[in-house]
């Protein structure tokens, strides 16, 4: 027995240190999907009520072990003739049955209380009007009587974001005001998904033929700090935190950074979300993110997007009874990019009437690379428009909306970075770095489809490139 017992020590101690190392390779509490690094209200009173939980268990635990210690201790056989003995045989005791009832109906009131306030909580945004519940949360007025609403869509595997205050829609990114509340309706198109932003809302259910709800506001003061070297709060300037998505900022600062894993330090305003509900074989890579602005950056990206989706705005064919002013941007026949194919030019000075578009004479300039042309018109004829739209239309497609597409800083629903070496392997074989998914498993793609034959085909693929990361 003594020998057994040795035995297992010996072996804990050299299997303790490898569990250790293992296990504080998760540890890391401010892991970019941490539910245990709030940096919103909703977050923090659900971290609230998880840490009040957790310190009620640990008192239990040690309540009741010590209680088992000390009787173990205290009754202990203390001779072979005690062991021997059997004890005085009783059974009950009212006093200690009823206190413990009590104690655990007690500990539950205490759990109860602040979970039923954290599900009003969650489920309806305080009412802009009541001051002292907006105290209570530490909350301006304005974020809540501003706030935004996102309708958040699953779809196997990705997102789609619909911002029907401003008539926008995106994918994959959730880009939104950092001093603002964020209502957010979720809705399935397919299977049951999970919306789960840890660090901002927690997580709720889309579920098929229902809508849920959740919301989420982010502090400010918290993503505006961080922690140095040494573990000491320190502050970030606004921009450090919070680069501007709309003019690619955001991108650039993030890969900065070398790693794509190194990412989750790169800015304070950088948040992941992940679909937390088993949806098929590219589940675990159905991501997204969700990005936080200043009011004023926020209000230039709304403005980018109402632009880039505003049908009227699109740069129309050019016409001779019109002056055109410096900056506009026309289509115009150019045969050098293939028969019957137009481009786009812009006006380098103000152009009087007649003054057709014509790159050997002053005025007219190229608006866009000829790679970038080539690649708008693969994206037509190699039926990537079956499932993509660039603007306006998002819900109608099978694939996610691709307006402002180079602005963004990930690719393939929030899980890869969009630089032009991991889109050029995504339009090359899309299944092989992301398994299962849509695109190249999707209604009406065989291997017959245009898009399953860029595998060999660099010009084309590199056109492809030029064109989506030019969508800014
Ligand atoms: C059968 C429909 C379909 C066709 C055709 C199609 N796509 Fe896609 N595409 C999808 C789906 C679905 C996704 C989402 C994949 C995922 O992340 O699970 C996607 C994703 C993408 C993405 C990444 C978008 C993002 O938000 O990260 C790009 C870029 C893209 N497709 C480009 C193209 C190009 C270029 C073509 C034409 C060569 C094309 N697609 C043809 C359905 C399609
Ligand atoms: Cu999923």
């Amino acid at each position: 027995m003594k020998k057994l017992l040795t035995k297992i020590f010996s072996l804990s101690v050299k299997i303790l240190p490898v569990l250790l190392i293992a296990v504080s390779g998760c540890s890391r509490i401010d892991h970019k999907q941490s539910a245990l690094d709030p940096k919103g209200l909703v977050s923090q009173n659900q971290y609230d009520i998880f840490m009040l939980s957790v310190w009620i268990t640990i008192f239990l635990f040690c309540a009741v072990g010590g209680c088992l210690l000390y009787v173990l201790w205290k009754y202990r056989a203390k001779s072979p003739e005690e062991a021997m003995e059997v004890p005085a045989q009783s059974h009950g005791n009212s006093k200690v049955e009823i206190s413990l009832i009590l104690a655990s109906t007690v500990i539950l009131v205490i759990l109860a209380i602040p979970t039923l306030q954290g599900v009003v909580l969650m489920n309806r945004l305080p009412d802009p009007n009541d001051s002292q519940a907006l105290e209570k949360y530490d909350l301006n007025k304005s974020a809540i009587e501003d706030a935004i609403t996102v309708n958040v869509t699953g779809k196997r595997f990705f997102w789609v974001f619909e911002y029907p205050q401003f008539g926008i829609v995106t994918a994959n990114e959730l880009v939104f005001p950092a001093s603002k509340a964020v209502r957010v309706n979720l809705r399935t198109e397919d299977v049951i998904h999970s919306f789960w932003l840890p660090k901002l809302a927690g997580k709720m259910d889309l579920m098929p033929g229902q809508e849920n709800f959740l919301w989420f506001v982010a502090d400010q003061n918290k993503i505006l700090t961080k922690k140095d070297s040494e573990g000491k709060t320190i502050k970030v300037s606004l921009n450090e935190a919070m680069p501007s998505v709309y003019d690619g900022q955001m991108r650039e600062r993030i890969f900065a950074k070398q790693k794509f894993t190194d990412e989750f330090e790169a800015v304070g305003g950088l948040f992941y979300g992940q679909c937390a509900e088993y949806c098929g074989n590219s589940h675990a890579y159905m991501s997204f993110r969700a990005l936080a602005q200043s009011d004023d950056d926020f209000d230039s990206w709304v403005k980018s997007f109402q632009n880039a989706q505003n049908p009227n705005k699109q740069p129309s064919e050019y016409n001779p009874e019109k002056e055109y002013s410096k900056g506009s941007v026309v289509s115009f026949p150019d045969n050098s990019l293939g028969e019957s194919n137009s481009r786009e030019y812009r006006a380098a000075v103000k152009i009087n009437k007649g003054q057709a578009p014509n790159l050997t004479k002053k005025g007219w300039e190229k608006a866009h690379s000829d790679d970038y042309e080539m690649g708008k018109q693969l994206f037509a004829s190699l039926q990537c428009v079956q499932c993509h739209a660039i603007n306006r239309t998002g819900l109608g497609s099978k694939g996610p909306n691709l307006t402002l597409f180079g602005i963004r800083t990930s690719l393939a629903a929030g899980w890869m970075r969009n630089d032009e070496e991991n889109l050029s392997q995504w339009l090359k074989n899309s299944n092989e770095v992301k398994f299962g998914n849509l695109m190249w498993n999707g209604e009406g793609v065989d291997d017959d489809h245009p898009l399953r034959n860029l595998e060999d085909d660099d010009v084309k693929v590199n056109q492809l490139v030029a064109y989506l990361l030019g969508l800014k």
